[in-house]
């Protein structure tokens, strides 16, 4: 049951939801402003939820959200309302829908844009078992610019499946939309009123003798006369019935709507337009702020201060400087400016920029035309978002010896967003991409000097990997010169490992030393061809060895390594591969899964001593 403050939402009048709505508002800056996460889009979609709660059951049927990241609401109204400080939290709430936290979070999410496949999907399975459900796709304009979403309306609305796909449309991505997409929107249009009539002239029609007949004679003429003197709408041509834009906080308009969506035994777009950050005024005023926040103090706002020193905003320095120097080089993001540390650039070269929307498969591919045309392109993208463009790495750019650069941030774990954003696989997949290269920095030196390089040291595909957040003061020094290195000499057990690892790394030897026991810690810096010559060395000498790593366990460095290791006839007295593990891995802060998994350092000495034993 979708209930707020005990009260069933489908007994509310219209101005009880209005009630409801201004306190979930109030809840929701409340909480957010304390565990961070995603504000201006939850602030946005509020009536919108209740509409959709006072109209569906969805403990049945099956409400699918794209990205996921707006479903605070829904959590509110399906008894997770006392729970929402939780949020993000190790064992708390996800700032995602979880289909184990609870019935009505229908399917996980957190990649943009597969809604309406998944939807379609679901709809499908309905109707061939036999059962009866609704199911209904949110979602964003921001979303709609991924091409997936356009495979899924393409199927869906020849599919003629009893679907809604309601396209909630701020005119937002995280930033403001782009693309033909945002325009195409601007020019959609059918006004509800048209609709309400078109409603009460068929019910009137229905109840006199011959009206039935009368009716589908004038549907029919006024059909034809349309589509010959009307354009049909974008989503009518796909097989849509359309309907929008409607207000989005309108409640009595959204239910109707829905109501009425309901009543066809077709595929409904519902076009709703909304304002992001609905309600609190700095994030309607400055919705890019407000996207995803970390705490605040909502008397004050967000106080843009200085401009955070972070891996992504050296990253975008870095790529300015090269800029400056090198008319080639230019920089590409799928709807992530702000989020890979690129405003700089974008303010310093704003014709050498490129926001393709959420779409990092043909962010890839452009790259590729690109690059086989003379310049020299950097995607810069998330980890997790990567994983979308396999396929356009493997035949755009590897396959054809091109030389795109990648920056790709958020390498690793990335803490509070969980399963869906962890950047645990890039390596598993980029290292079976021929002709690739990854470099891996631990600090904000090595990752300037390495950006460099992969831009004139290196040919082909050349991934440049980074970790979230900042650097670590315990490892300043920059080593990047070299392929893998020794950053501390010991005699007992070699410690390796890259990036993020490295400080974890080092805490332990120092405290293995205190114990008595003398490490060598070797820092691998290509990871990707592997050639740690160096490290060869030292596990001739100390016969043990353990690798750390924050990635997903197949095709790690350690495992690679290993292979090295048997090819080469070494044999070490032991081996202990310290990843990620083989599974997904869940929300919490990211010091706090390095616990859980056994990568930090505490891990590493107790695990040294283990073996040793
Ligand atoms: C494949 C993928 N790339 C990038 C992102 C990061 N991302 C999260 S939300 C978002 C913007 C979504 O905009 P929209 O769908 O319009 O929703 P709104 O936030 O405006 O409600 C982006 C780019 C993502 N979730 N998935």
């Amino acid at each position: 049951m979708s209930e707020w403050k005990g009260k069933n939402l489908k007994d509310m009048t219209d101005e009880e939801c209005r009630t409801a709505c201004a306190e979930i508002r109030e809840q929701l800056l409340d909480t957010v402003s304390k565990t961070g996460g995603h504000l201006g889009s939850n602030l946005g979609a509020v009536e919108l939820t209740v509409a959709l709660h006072r109209v569906f059951d969805f403990e049945r049927d099956r409400l699918v959200f794209d990205v996921g990241h707006q479903c605070y609401p829904h959590k509110m109204l399906t008894g997770r309302a006392d729970r929402m400080d939780t949020m993000r939290k190790l064992d708390g709430l996800s700032g995602f829908p979880k289909p184990r936290e609870s019935v009505t979070d229908a399917f996980i999410a957190g990649h943009a844009s597969n809604s309406v496949s998944v939807a379609l999907g679901m709809a499908r399975a309905r109707t061939k078992l036999g059962e009866d459900y609704r199911v209904i796709a949110l979602i964003g304009d921001g979303a709609l610019t991924g091409g997936l979403a356009y495979e899924g309306l393409s199927d869906a609305g020849s599919s003629g499946e009893k679907m809604i796909v309601i396209l909630n449309d701020n005119g937002m991505s995280i930033q403001k939309n782009v693309g033909g997409v945002a325009r195409l929107l601007s020019h959609q249009h059918l006004k509800p009123r048209y609709l309400r009539f078109k409603r009460h002239y068929r019910a009137a029609m229905q109840s006199v003798p011959g009206g039935k007949q009368f009716y589908n004679f004038t549907h029919w003429i006024k059909t034809h006369i349309k589509g010959s003197i009307l354009p049909s709408t974008f989503f009518e041509d796909l097989g849509f019935e359309y309907v929008g834009p409607v207000d989005g906080h309108d409640i009595p308009e959204l239910t109707r709507l829905l109501q009425w969506a309901d009543t066809l035994d077709r595929p409904v777009l519902l076009h709703v337009r909304t304002v992001k950050g609905m309600g609190y005024l700095p994030a309607q005023n400055a919705p890019e702020y407000y996207h995803g926040v970390s705490p605040f103090d909502p008397e004050k706002g967000i106080v843009c201060s200085e401009p955070k020193r972070d891996y992504s905003a050296v990253f975008g320095q870095t790529l300015a400087k090269l800029a400056a120097e090198d008319p080639r080089i230019c920089a590409v993001t799928a709807a992530m400016q702000t989020g890979t540390g690129l405003d700089g650039f974008a303010q310093a070269f704003p014709d050498r920029i490129y926001d393709v929307g959420i779409a990092e498969g043909h962010a890839v591919a452009m790259c590729a035309g690109m690059a086989k045309q003379g310049l020299m392109p950097v995607f810069a993208v998330y980890s997790t978002f990567l994983q979308r463009a396999y396929d356009m790495l493997l035949h755009d750019v590897a396959l054809q010896d091109l030389h795109v650069v990648f920056g790709v941030d958020r390498a690793g774990l990335v803490g509070a967003d969980g399963e869906t954003h962890q950047g645990v696989f890039d390596l598993a997949f980029l290292s079976t991409v021929p002709h690739m290269t990854v470099l891996a920095p631990s600090n904000y030196a090595e990752l300037a000097s390495m950006l460099r390089s992969a831009f004139y040291d290196y040919e082909g595909p050349v991934a440049v990997r980074y970790p979230r957040g900042s650097e670590d003061t315990l490892f300043l020094e920059n080593t990047s010169g070299e392929v893998d290195c020794v950053i501390r000499e010991g005699a007992q057990f070699t410690l390796a490992g890259y990036g993020n690892m490295i400080p974890e790394i080092l805490k332990a030897a120092d405290q293995l030393e205190q114990d008595g026991i003398s490490c060598e810690v070797v820092k691998i810096n290509r990871l990707i061809p592997l050639k740690a010559e160096r490290l060869i060395a030292s596990v001739e000498k100390t016969h043990c060895l353990m690798v750390v790593e924050d990635v997903i366990q197949p095709c790690s460095v350690g495992r690679s390594f290993a292979f090295d290791l048997a090819d080469r006839g070494i044999e070490l007295d032991h081996l202990v591969l310290l990843t990620s593990g083989t599974e997904f891995v869940r929300h919490g802060s990211v010091d706090q899964l390095r616990h859980l998994l056994g990568i930090d350092a505490e891990a590493i000495v107790n695990k040294v001593k283990e073996v040793l034993a």
